[in-house]
């Protein structure tokens, strides 16, 4: 490890552009020392055992939690903040509606304000990270500055960081610059909290122009880890826009069949729709020979290739997934991933020193310390874990990984799906008729609210594409994107909408989900490739009873009629009010979505 305080080690590198910014944020920022991280094994613990000692964080027990830590962060720090998240564009109609803006020049001089001397007292790490690995063709490199070790040892885990990202990017490369602050600088002699931040000044602000990402008050997730929301979906999808790619809010999912061949999808769910156990599926055992296969479960960049297909990769390389309800019943690939070298968030700690959450098994322990550090008991009335408590954990530990999930080009995707969560009204699988149909589809996907804090229970949210908090610039264009992607490409690939959260009249699930999610997924898979039948609808195409393989689960043909069911009334009421959505957008709305919509309305 690099002496923190080594005065040789501040310019490290011989790209001017980097060390003249780095230069730059040491003068505003003044921290007490400077380190620029490499990425290794020693450089972690060291960071660790220092964040140990210095009760930021716990070491698990190691039998039975190897190389994993605990952190709980202050309670006000536990989200994304999206209220105060900015996109700082030239004009405002460049964030468009869906987006706050303000004035660059004006939010520059605030960050300023806040930037100086906020490192006092504090070391200033340097991550050069790559979203996608390092060198890969459609990978790119940012460097974050940040004042916070735990930024550095979480994004350790979900980019590629250290000096291989430093080599790849040589002396002129291009790289974001990624400026983040807790924001607490120290008096001399004033001792640290054990979670440092400044909710009342966060600020988490993007200049798409520029390509830069600044970050203020927040440690929590996507406020911090910039490679993540900010970079690899906000500011990649200006970039993206401006290349003619696509970075998209995305898991990415083979699906290997009996005689071998393998089919990748990519799917778009607003949050709380189990994106991350869609994923890391596992059939049932019933349908052998099926396995579906993980590249990604949160974000995808999708490129057209030489031969005019879709290529996509992850551009991370871990998974910051939420901890409740994830358990060996829902996502035993999950639980396998975060079995070691995994980062906890605010997750609950167990007397033998292991971690637990909400879901995790179905007995609840006698004793526990809830993440706010506190006793807790089965008849507290707070949860244990935070609702929105993380794990990190190394994509490399799951065992579903896909074999091909680090190839620098991507794998060909044949399928994009979108999906919702849809109590009524949207049957349990479609087909769109053809790309604009399913650019369409993305375009007005919704679910409905589960919580209070979301809005009233029940209301539909709409959430394009699931893009809605993360599309760096006007929805309206980035809609235009998505049509004008089909001009490039030999072949679009097919799209298709799912809803696992159908209800009955009484309010019960009339589908089993998870595993079984597989039987849908087959007919994508097949359809894509052009070897399955279906009937066509006012709404797409969809697989009759028959076109479903049902082996190993007792679905009678009535019940899948009343899943698949649509009402025209219904659906046409619904139609209607996507008027709602485009008339926020309409100056920048593409005429495809006017016409898709006369077109839907006319069929139904
Ligand atoms: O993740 C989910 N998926 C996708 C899995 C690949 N969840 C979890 C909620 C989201 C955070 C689901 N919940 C799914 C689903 O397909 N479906 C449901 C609804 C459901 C819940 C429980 C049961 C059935 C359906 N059955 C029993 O509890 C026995
Ligand atoms: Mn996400």
């Amino acid at each position: 490890m690099t002496a923190l305080n080594d005065p040789k080690s501040i310019f490290q590198t011989e790209h001017r552009a980097l060390n003249r910014w780095i230069e730059k944020m040491i003068t505003m920022c003044q921290p007490d020392s400077v380190h620029w991280c490499n990425g290794s094994e020693e450089e972690a613990d060291t960071l660790f055992s220092q964040m140990v000692e210095q009760g930021m964080c716990i070491r698990l027990n190691e039998k039975l939690r190897p190389n994993s830590y605990l952190f709980r962060s202050d309670p006000r720090d536990v989200a994304r903040v999206e209220s105060r998240t900015f996109i700082c564009s030239q004009n405002r109609d460049g964030a468009g509606p869906t987006n706050n803006w303000e004035e660059p020049r004006k939010m520059r001089r605030k960050m300023k304000r806040l930037f100086k001397d906020s490192m006092r007292g504090r070391t200033m790490y340097i991550i050069p990270f790559s979203m996608g690995p390092v060198g890969g063709p459609i990978s790119k490199i940012g460097v974050e500055v940040t004042d916070s070790p735990y930024v550095v040892v979480n994004m350790r885990i979900m980019a590629r960081i250290g000096d291989a990202v430093l080599e790849a990017l040589g002396k002129d490369g291009f790289f974001v610059p990624c400026l983040h602050s807790v924001g607490c600088p120290l008096e001399p002699d004033q001792v640290d909290v054990s979670w440092p931040c400044d909710p009342e000044n966060t600020h988490i602000v993007h200049f798409p122009e520029e390509r830069t990402i600044v970050s203020y008050g927040s440690g929590y997730g996507g406020n911090a880890l910039l490679g993540k929301k900010c970079l690899a979906l906000r500011i990649a999808s200006t970039l993206a826009r401006d290349e003619g790619w696509m970075a998209e809010h995305m898991l990415i999912l083979g699906v290997e069949e009996p005689d071998g061949r393998k089919t990748y999808v990519t799917a778009a769910f607003p949050s709380a729709c189990g994106k991350t156990n869609f994923a890391m599926l596992i059939p049932p055992k019933a349908m052998e020979g099926y396995k579906v296969t993980c590249v990604g479960d949160d974000i995808a960049w999708i490129k057209p290739g030489e031969d005019g297909y879709l290529y996509a990769i992850n551009p991370e390389a871990g998974f910051f997934g939420v901890a409740p309800g994830t358990s060996a019943q829902t996502n035993p690939n999950a639980i396998a991933s975060c079995s070691k070298d995994t980062i906890f968030t605010n997750v609950a700690l167990t007397d033998e020193g292991d971690v637990w959450w909400e879901g995790i098994t179905e007995e609840v322990p006698e004793h526990l310390i809830d993440w706010q550090g506190n006793d807790w008991t089965p008849q507290s009335d707070s949860p244990a874990a935070h609702p929105n408590s993380r794990f990190t954990s190394p994509a490399e530990n799951c065992p579903a990984i896909d074999p091909d999930w680090e190839k620098p080009e991507g794998v060909r995707v044949h399928a994009i799906i979108f999906g919702g969560r849809r109590m009524s009204d949207v049957p349990l699988v479609s087909q769109a008729f053809n790309w604009g149909h399913g650019v369409y589809l993305g375009a007005t996907t919704g679910s409905e609210t589960t919580a209070a804090a979301e809005g009233a229970m029940g209301q539909l949210r709409r959430d394009p594409m699931a893009m809605l908090p993360f599309c760096g610039y006007h929805m309206g264009d980035y809609f235009r994107h998505w049509f004008k992607m089909q001009r490039d490409l030999r072949e679009t690939p097919r799209v298709f909408n799912v809803n696992w959260f159908r209800k009955d009249e009484k309010g019960n699930w009339m589908w089993p989900g998870f595993g079984e999610n597989m039987r849908p997924l087959k007919w994508i898979i097949e359809r894509a490739t052009g070897r399955a039948v279906g009937i066509e609808t006012p709404i797409g195409w969809m697989p009759r009873y028959a076109d479903l393989d049902w082996r190993g689960l007792d679905m009678d043909e009535a019940t899948y009629s009343s899943l698949m069911s649509i009402d025209r009334d219904r659906l046409r009421m619904q139609t209607l009010q996507h008027e709602e959505l485009f008339l926020k957008l309409f100056q920048h709305l593409p005429k495809e979505m006017i016409f898709e919509r006369e077109l839907l309305i006319s069929r139904l």
